[in-house]
């Protein structure tokens, strides 16, 4: 027992193994003071709050029973880590949690030996945690892998795919399916269903039932024992779950807030089990924080807020946000247009769909975590004469690529992607950073690839896409507010493949893709101060490339700057094979690519990220500056 009562036991367990020397009778205040460090964390930082609520018994119960971190834990998607952070090591700097140089705002390798598997994009647990049992199993040592995943999660095929191979780890696998019937939105389908059957369908398991279940995988003496009683034969009577098909072993409901049954559960798989398991945990999103319990979303992400009042801090007045834009106009494109529907994987708030399914609820589909089944669908509908809208962040299409490659692009299928979430993303970081689209993308024949530059520009290219029939075409965005410009009454039908001069110079050009165009316009000013006369062009397509207005710039210019926030592999790589191939830098032309750095940046605010990256102002104008410094032998005069 505590032996200062007024010491809080938070104070006294830094790592779970000072959790284990607790007794099981401790464990509900331990439970209720992590509840409160991490409601008063998140209070002060922003970041994901009801998740981490729901298991703050469960995250306890699995420290306290299982051998971690040699029993590999993995936190599906990992945003609801925070009472696990607190708990492994990282309490004295979880208020820097998704701040620059801080904790990350997910599980990740290098953070902690209690993080065995980085996380972020969803339904990854079961795979890896597979891989750790059967590797834990070659090696013959001891050490299970445990994957905690929630049943937005489980929408996503990757975690049947893995499932579906879970033999192969014996009793090594414990996979906990933490069922608060919640994504961010409401949970969506045929499994959403099902799970809530298998709940309402079954009481929660009583400790003796839970211990008879397991006799099942016990020893044949007890076996035979446990199978004379009659409750035991209506245990098997109540068997057959969709997890018993696929090969484990079912345990549930649970009920994940009592840690009197969730103990004892843990303890039965973790000794008993022969096979892998399921362990069907239910638990409440927002628990215990009435206002996280109460909200719609169930504060799935919050703003720093008020912890007395639950009040979030309120972002000042702004320009509307991107995905707001893209919202409004795509609602006033499918107004005039019965084939537009729009197609969100589990994002309606962030994608701005939920407005267009308030709508057109006929049209609009929310697919749960499924982008692959997503784009291949939309494949299917564009195929049938309808004008989809695939509304995917940039960093989950990545999960979707052979299905724009395969399904989309080579059959020249007119599916629009609407890319939100391009760039750098700021607290979220490196695993949810929109780095790659335009390279993936602009790669693939048939792709048609914008970038636009503000929110006025989004408006035009979301009626692009919808006039345009003759193949796939993306669209991209940024988080965040656009830069204030008016609104078009009237969207413009963008000439494909054209891009636009913003302001006419001799000397200097910077051809920038994307919302890059104002610090290029701010080193435009810097330039001409210094006497550099200088163009600046919004491109508008990274591809096709408007070659014809890059090579007259080209032939004009002393520099050509190419400026995106994107890697490389984008349309400074594009711009490079054109003016290569067409041999339009044989005459000493400088040209100069500035894109984001071959690194995964971390998280920070967005300002500090693309400083970092080298893509503001300042650093643009060092660049031409540089350039202009080099003669053609590439030999820097200054140095000289
Ligand atoms: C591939 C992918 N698509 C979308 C997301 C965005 N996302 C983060 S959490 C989440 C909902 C997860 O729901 P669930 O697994 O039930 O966990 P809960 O938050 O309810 O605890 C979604 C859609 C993601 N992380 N990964």
């Amino acid at each position: 027992m505590n032996a200062n009562p007024a010491t809080p036991l938070l104070d006294t367990v830094s790592t779970p193994d000072d959790l284990r020397k607790l007794k099981p009778a401790q464990l509900r205040q331990l439970a209720d003071e992590l509840r409160s460090e991490t409601i008063a964390t998140v209070g002060q930082t922003g970041g994901h709050l009801g998740s981490g609520l729901g298991v703050v018994e469960l995250t306890v119960a699995i420290h306290y029973v299982f051998n971690t971190p040699d029993d590999r834990l993995i936190w599906d998607v990992g945003h609801q880590a925070y009472p696990h952070k607190i708990l492994t090591g990282r309490r004295d700097r979880i208020r820097t949690v998704r701040q620059g140089g801080g904790l990350s705002g997910f599980t990740k390798r290098s953070e902690s030996e209690y993080d065995p598997f980085g996380t972020a994009h969803s339904s990854t647990s079961i795979s890896a945690a597979l891989g750790f049992a059967v590797a834990n199993k070659l090696k013959n040592q001891p050490g299970r892998g445990i994957a905690v995943i929630g049943d937005g999660a489980m929408s996503a095929g990757m975690a049947y795919e893995a499932m579906n191979n879970a033999r192969q780890a014996g009793n090594r696998l414990v996979v906990i399916l933490n069922d608060n019937d919640m994504s961010i939105a409401p949970p969506v389908g045929g499994l959403s269903a099902y799970l809530a059957k298998l709940v309402s369908s079954r009481p929660f398991l009583s400790l003796r039932e839970v211990a008879r279940r397991i006799s099942r995988r016990l020893p044949e003496p007890l076996h035979k024992a446990a199978k004379k009683t009659d409750e035991f034969a209506r245990g098997m009577a109540m068997g057959g779950t969709l997890f018993e098909e696929l090969g484990f072993y079912y345990v549930g409901p649970v009920d994940g807030h009592n840690l009197d049954q969730l103990i004892p559960v843990l303890e039965n798989v973790r000794d008993a089990a022969e096979g892998p398991c399921l362990i069907h945990v239910v638990t409440q999103k927002g628990k215990g924080y009435a206002p996280a319990e109460n909200a719609a979303d169930k504060y799935h992400g919050v703003q720093k807020f008020n912890v007395v009042t639950g009040e979030q801090v309120k972002a000042p007045a702004g320009p509307p946000s991107y995905t707001s834009v893209f919202a409004k106009a795509l609602i006033a494109e499918a107004e005039t247009d019965e084939r537009i529907c729009a197609i969100t994987a589990a994002m309606p708030s962030g994608t701005g769909l939920d407005k267009f399914e308030a709508k057109f609820p006929d049209r609009s589909f929310d697919v749960g975590i499924a982008e692959q089944h997503a784009v291949t669908f939309a494949a299917g509908l564009a195929a049938q004469g309808m004008r989809p809208f695939c509304a995917i962040y940039s960093t989950f299409l990545q999960r979707a690529f052979d299905q724009v490659v395969h399904d989309v692009a080579i059959q020249n299928l007119p599916v629009r992607f609407a890319i939100d979430r391009a760039g750098l993303v700021g607290a979220d970081g490196a695993t949810h950073a929109g780095s790659f689209d335009v390279t993936y993308l602009a790669t693939l024949p048939n792709m048609v690839v914008m970038a636009a530059a503000d929110e006025a520009e989004l408006v035009h290219m979301t009626h692009t896409a919808a006039q345009y029939d003759a193949g796939p075409i993306a669209f991209r965005y940024p988080r965040g507010n656009g830069v204030g410009v008016p609104l078009p009454e009237t969207p413009q039908l963008l000439e494909i493949g054209k891009g636009r001069i913003v302001r006419e110079g001799t000397k200097v050009a910077i051809l920038s893709l994307g919302t890059r165009l104002a610090e290029a316009l701010k080193a435009a000013d810097t330039l001409e101060a210094k006497g550099l006369s200088t163009t600046v062009a919004d491109l508008r397509f990274a591809k096709p490339l408007d070659s014809e207005l890059i090579r007259k710039l080209m032939l004009s210019h002393e520099v050509v700057v190419t400026v995106e926030e994107g890697a490389i592999g984008g349309l400074g790589a594009h711009v490079l094979t054109m003016a290569s191939d067409e041999g339009l830098t044989d005459a000493g032309l400088k040209i100069r690519t500035m894109r984001l750095p071959d690194v995964f940046q971390d998280q920070d605010k967005p300002e500090a990220q693309y400083d970092e990256a080298g893509l503001n102002a300042p650093q643009i104008v060092d660049t031409v500056l540089k350039a202009l410094r080099h003669n053609s032998a590439g030999v820097e005069e200054a140095r000289a």
